[in-house]
């Protein structure tokens, strides 16, 4: 239970902020029922998992490296978004609505929060639901929305080489645009939530630590400690989907 003077604290800092910001990961999710990568029921326990997350286990064997891909897709599909999605995208429609600045950062793969109405979403690790050529042969994304997929690798539709998840696996550059934009926004902001990330995988973990140096105010959201707790300004420990809902309350009684 987060002490009420909390609550309205942060409250207070989200109904005023000119630049906001929010950088979220796997356990904004977990209320939807997607489980998360680390802590007490992450599912990436055992080591080779970590391996699928990279290119060089890709290419050892790309047909279980997309089989991995369509488990997680298959568990997403019925998945919808939670109250912690919905409230950061009523935040969103607050801030903007009196000509403020809101980004919301991930660093998850599922699409929920667009699926939430997110509108201004910089995706840091790419997105489940799409594809590109292994080879680059072109700049295109192909939206893969069913699963399972016919059949395992998928063959690239405009070259003879097969297609890779659209995601950012380790050891692998960001895209240049979206990180840029990332610290750009982190650096500029008056405040960032953080919002269910174990706040270990970086570029991702560094964001709130330029916001901090820069001047803005961080609230850490999660279930857990993290490294992070010991330097926000706040660390409400507990469930997004329920912490959220309760601070946008608090906005809306303070904005009126
Ligand atoms: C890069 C793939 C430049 C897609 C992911 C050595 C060699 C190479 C690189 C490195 C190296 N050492 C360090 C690095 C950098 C590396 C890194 O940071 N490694 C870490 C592990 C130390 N980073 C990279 O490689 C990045 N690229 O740096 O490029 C470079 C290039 C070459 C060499 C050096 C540098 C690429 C990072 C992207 C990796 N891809 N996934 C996929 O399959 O998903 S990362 C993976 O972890 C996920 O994508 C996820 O987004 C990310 C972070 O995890 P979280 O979102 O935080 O989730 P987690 O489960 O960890 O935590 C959930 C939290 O929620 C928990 O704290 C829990 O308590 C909480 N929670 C649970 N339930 C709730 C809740 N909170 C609130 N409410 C709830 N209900
Ligand atoms: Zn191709």
């Amino acid at each position: 239970m987060i002490a009420p003077e909390t609550i309205m604290r942060v409250a207070e800092l989200m109904a005023k902020a000119e630049r906001a910001a929010v950088l979220t990961g796997a356990g904004v999710s977990a209320e939807s029922g997607v489980p998360t990568f680390r802590g007490k029921h992450g599912f990436w326990k055992d080591e080779d998992v970590m391996k699928l997350a990279t290119l060089q286990g890709f290419l050892a064997d790309p047909k279980k490296v997309w089989e991995w891909y369509d488990w997680r897709r298959g568990q997403l599909a019925e998945v919808e978004p939670n109250p912690g999605h919905h409230a950061l995208a009523q935040w969103e429609r607050m801030v903007t609505g009196r000509g403020a600045s809101y980004s919301l950062i991930t660093q998850n793969i599922d699409g929920l929060h667009e699926l939430a109405g997110s509108k201004t979403i910089l995706e840091l690790h790419g997105n489940l639901w799409y594809a590109r050529c292994l080879k680059g042969c072109c700049a295109e994304l192909k939206h893969i929305p069913d699963t399972p997929l016919p059949e395992y690798p998928p063959p690239c539709p405009w070259c003879d080489s097969i297609l890779r998840p659209h995601v950012v696996w380790f050891g692998e550059q960001l895209d240049p645009t979206v990180i840029e934009e990332s610290f750009n926004v982190s650096g500029a902001a008056d405040l960032m939530l953080v919002v269910g990330t174990s706040a270990q995988v970086y570029p991702a973990a560094g964001l709130p630590y330029i916001t901090s140096r820069a001047g803005g105010k961080v609230v850490e959201i999660n279930l857990e400690p993290t490294e992070l707790s010991y330097t926000a300004d706040f660390a409400l420990h507990g469930k997004s989907g329920e912490i959220l809902p309760q601070l946008l309350e608090k906005v809306r009684e303070l904005v009126g």
